[in-house]
């Protein structure tokens, strides 16, 4: 019999650091809440699944955790209050400017000798001229996140990580409605070996191959959208390596899970290219809100063409949002990913009951 959510989380153990960051949460939301803000929780990097319980050997996910730490940064500077739960040691908003190995911290730096003129002079340390106005910029938001306290960051490793979390954060965040956005871009772990079969000591090797059975993850985005969320506005990722396969998995996912988008993405086309599905409600073509707006200037929205008919039929708008050739190394796609989604968002809260 394969998990469902609940059989999981019945038989599964919670990660120690749960009540702690449920309590950070609940916290952190009541606060958002009395300054009126819009919250959206961001999920960013890969998630592993152990093959020991003393784990030595684990199974990864492919995410750098741009996408999600990208796009918290802009998240912020269009005034929403994030919370931002990622894999340890994946890419920040703000640090990712320059922790990078291709963007070394010290490469940013210069130093000034002393002046032969004083002899208590020592030299000092200042920002390479041309990187200035740019660091500027990324410290001014920083500072600024940190003194309204507008972003939390959480911590999961494993997939068992990722769905406990996950769970407690949608539950402390159900309260604000329609206020709350969702917005899923880390690379989930598929396939799990439950705690009872786990190995407890390191798999010995010398007996020829190594087979394992797993057990498929519970499709939590079921419960998160029909049960934890209640009015939110969850968009969800599809990460595909075959291009075929993107249009038919990104719908399928709006379909079963009857959520508002699904943004597919090519694995190699990720960085200036990705597909949005997403189920228009009625009610705001209704209310007459434009469900998109006009994209920014370095993005172009072009109507998919090449998509067979869908089965349910009307509601669907299916775009791929690009970035122009000549952008591609000045701009990043999350900005027109963001500002997409904040529109779609407010007309979202616009047409339904503003807090239940
Ligand atoms: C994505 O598709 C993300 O956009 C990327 C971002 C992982 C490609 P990077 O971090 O890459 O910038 O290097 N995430 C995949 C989301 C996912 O695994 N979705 C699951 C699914 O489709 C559950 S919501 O089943």
């Amino acid at each position: 019999m394969p998990f469902s959510a609940e059989s999981y989380f019945q038989t599964q153990t919670p990660p120690t650091t749960l009540q702690h960051d449920t309590d950070a949460v609940r916290e952190f939301v009541q606060r958002q809440t009395r300054d009126g803000k819009k919250i959206v929780l961001v999920t960013s990097g890969g998630t592993t699944v152990p093959l020991e319980l003393n784990v030595v050997r684990y199974l990864d996910n492919f995410s750098a955790g741009t996408r999600g730490a990208t796009s918290a940064e802009y998240f912020l500077s269009a005034g929403y209050a994030v919370i931002f739960m990622h894999r340890q040691f994946s890419l920040q908003p703000f640090s990712r400017h320059y922790s990078h190995s291709t963007n070394p911290f010290l490469d940013f730096l210069e130093v000034e000798p002393p002046s032969p003129s004083d002899p208590d002079a020592v030299p000092r340390i200042s920002v390479i001229k041309e990187n200035r106005e740019f660091l500027l910029r990324v410290l001014a938001a920083y500072r600024d996140a940190h003194s309204k306290g507008t972003l939390l960051t959480l911590t999961f490793v494993t997939i068992n990580d990722y769905l406990f979390l996950l769970r407690a954060v949608s539950e402390q965040m159900a309260s604000l409605g329609r206020r709350s956005m969702y917005y899923l871009a880390a690379a989930v772990s598929d396939f799990f070996l439950p705690t009872q079969r786990l190995s407890e000591h390191k798999i010995q090797s010398g007996k020829g191959s190594l087979q394992i059975e797993m057990d498929q993850v519970p499709k939590i985005l079921k419960p998160l959208v029909s049960e934890w969320t209640r009015e939110g506005f969850v968009v969800s990722f599809k990460l595909e390596t075959d291009p075929k396969l993107l249009i038919p998995k990104a719908r399928m996912a709006l379909e079963r899970y009857g959520h508002h988008v699904v943004i597919g993405n090519d694995l190699a086309r990720r960085k200036f290219e990705v597909l949005f599905v997403s189920r228009v409600p009625r009610t705001v073509i209704d209310a007459g809100q434009s469900p998109t707006g006009p994209p920014i200037d370095s993005t172009i929205i072009e109507p998919v063409t090449d998509a067979p008919p869908t089965q349910s039929g009307a509601d669907y708008t299916e775009t791929w949002l690009i970035l122009e050739e000549k952008d591609r190394n000045s701009v990043e796609i999350e900005e027109g990913i963001v500002d997409r989604l904040v529109k779609m968002h407010d007309a979202w809260i616009e047409a339904g009951p503003r807090i239940p």
